[in-house]
């Protein structure tokens, strides 16, 4: 028989190691929409909407091209409901020789696929994953002799390996003479800045029907259908790619940590669904933005810093979520042991930094970055909510989320309940963090610049509640040790005060009811 090459939802390029190289003749390629990927999580409807009209453009796009694709659909009458069970009905259909598969995003997969060998009559090849800039082994390798492990020193090692954004006689120089603009990505934002918007895709036919079933199967998830206009073919990615580039890229730097309420795309590439769906490349969204410097119309803070999202951020999670886990999962080092509050998924709150940043969480399945980590990270952290409800609203509601994604980003850079391997400190902030670089707080029922009182922004108390809850932890921590001689200069009353305020706070909150994130 043929070798059979099943491809899963977020590897849809016509450049996978099990497509390349094989001819059309001879090959089967297989596709499933499955009842257990739809629902391991109770994923936001766009995620699932956006997933299943991106595979189903990628067949149709293969078909066109000759090959020959045996697409398994949601409604399909025998759907086996899982991976695992579509596979062996495809054995049985086709009796392939071989089965080729490129290895899976997410390690709850990866496990399954393990299984393969055995379960199957045929030879089975997982082949790695190449649309990394790192391998695995590669990462690995980086990774065995170090002590720590830190972004930024992998991230340089990247910029030798790959020579983006370097230069000199060898290569060896950064381009502008620094590796890192991290200082100039940080301005607030300006009434004048006035970010355009990014061009949003009408649904067709395809992607229509798509809404349609996820209303009908999926009518109870998370999350409005009614904005969507994520890319969802290659063409379109390229076209919102353009748009980036175009538009966005120059103040992308400059902007990258401002948030305005009521925008949410702000100056971000809006890209990730894209990338991570295998729509676009990274390699060559780094090297687009390399150009964009070279021709002038981005200035070095933006192109470093986008440059450093994808080649330095990007792999280095993917690299530290398969060394981590499967422990990383139930990681707890700061012994969170809170619920979720019920405004995660109402956006019932008069935080107005959260309720903004839960609106376009819900609206468009999306947040920017420092929304995710200053906003909605920083308190899960600040009210000790324990990392698994955290972790499972991020794999829920939004359209990007894998969990080899999510999962360091949560777990360890939002959380700290790693215990400090991917972060050399918590990324724990008061209100003034917020107020610094948002427009928010102005209009809050809360004030930034109180502390303890009824009206005082809990950001503010729970900050202090935080840190002296995790004294022994941080106290000798370099980087964020000093807090504590301020703590310690107030006076005895002050700092109860903080610390009533807070617990107070926290008693108000209403845990999550059962069912949003996981079926009961
Ligand atoms: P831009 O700001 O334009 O950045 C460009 C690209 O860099 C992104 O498209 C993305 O591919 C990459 N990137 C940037 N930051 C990170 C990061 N920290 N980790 C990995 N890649 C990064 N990103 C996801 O793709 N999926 C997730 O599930 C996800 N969960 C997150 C959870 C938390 C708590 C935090 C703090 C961050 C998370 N991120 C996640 C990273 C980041 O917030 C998103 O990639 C980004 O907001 C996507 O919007 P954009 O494409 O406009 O990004
Ligand atoms: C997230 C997701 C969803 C909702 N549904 C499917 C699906 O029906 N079929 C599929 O192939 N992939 C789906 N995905 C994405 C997979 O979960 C993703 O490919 C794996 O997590 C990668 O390990
Ligand atoms: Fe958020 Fe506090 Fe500002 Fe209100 S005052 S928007 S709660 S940081």
């Amino acid at each position: 028989g043929p070798i059979l090459v099943p491809i899963l939802g977020d590897q849809l390029t016509r450049n996978l190691a099990s497509i390349r190289g094989r001819t059309k003749d001879d090959t089967v390629i297989l596709m499933m929409e499955v009842w257990d990927e739809a629902t391991y999580v109770k994923h936001h409807k766009q995620k699932i909407a956006l997933i299943f009209s991106a595979m189903r453009h990628f067949a149709a796009e293969l078909e066109d091209a000759g090959w020959q694709v045996d697409y398994v659909k949601l409604t399909d009458e025998d759907n086996a409901g899982s991976f695992t069970g579509e596979v062996a009905r495809a054995v049985e259909r086709h009796d392939p020789r071989a089965i080729h598969v490129v290895e899976a995003g997410e390690w709850r997969v990866q496990q399954a696929i393990e299984e393969w060998p055995d379960k199957f009559d045929c030879e089975v090849e997982i082949l790695p994953d190449d649309r990394y800039m790192c391998s695995l082994a590669d990462f690995n390798e980086w990774a065995e002799d170090r002590k720590t492990l830190r972004m930024e020193t992998f991230y340089r090692e990247m910029r030798k390996r790959t020579g983006i954004l370097m230069t000199g006689k060898d290569g060896e120089k950064p381009v502008g003479g620094e590796w890192n603009y991290d200082e100039q990505n940080r301005a607030s934002p300006k009434d004048e800045m006035d970010p355009p918007q990014r061009p949003l895709f009408e649904p067709d036919d395809i992607t229509q029907e798509c809404i349609d079933l996820v209303e009908d199967k999926f009518g109870d998830h998370f999350g409005s259908l009614e904005n969507f206009g994520w890319p969802v073919t290659r063409d379109e990615a390229e076209k919102a790619a353009d748009a980036f580039f175009a538009e966005r890229i120059e103040k992308f730097g400059k902007y990258q940590d401002a948030m305005v309420h009521g925008e949410d795309d702000m100056f971000h590439s809006m890209l990730s669904t894209s990338i991570n769906l295998g729509l676009l490349d990274p390699r060559e969204l780094c090297e687009r933005a390399q150009k964009s410097y070279e021709d002038d119309k981005a200035p070095i803070n933006s192109v470093e810093g986008f440059i450093r999202q994808i080649l330095g951020w990007r792999e280095y999670i993917r690299g530290f979520y398969w060394r981590f886990m499967p422990d990383l999962e139930s990681n707890n080092a700061l012994n969170a042991q809170r619920g979720l509050p019920d405004f995660y998924w109402t956006g019932d709150t008069d935080m107005r930094c959260i309720a903004d940043s839960i609106r376009s969480t819900r609206e468009n399945a999306h947040a920017h970055h420092i929304q995710r980590l200053m906003v909605l990270g920083n308190f899960c952290l600040l009210a000790g909510i324990n990392p698994r409800e955290v972790q499972d609203w991020y794999l829920v509601v939004y359209a990007d989320a894998y969990q080899w994604v999510e999962l360091p980003n949560v777990a360890a850079m939002i959380l700290y309940a790693d215990g400090g391997k991917l972060a050399s400190k918590p990324y724990s902030a008061s209100g003034n963090y917020i107020n610094k670089m948002s427009n928010y707080c102005g209009d809050c029922k809360y004030s930034v610049s109180k502390k303890v009182e009824e009206d005082a922004c809990p950001f503010n108390s729970l900050y202090w509640y935080f840190m002296d809850r995790h004294r022994d932890r941080f106290e000798s921590n370099g980087r964020i040790g000093r807090v504590y001689s301020t703590w310690d200069r107030m006076d005895k009353d002050k700092r109860q005060a903080y610390l009533d305020r807070a617990e107070s706070f926290l008693d108000t909150l209403e845990p999550a009811k059962k069912g949003y994130a996981r079926a009961e």
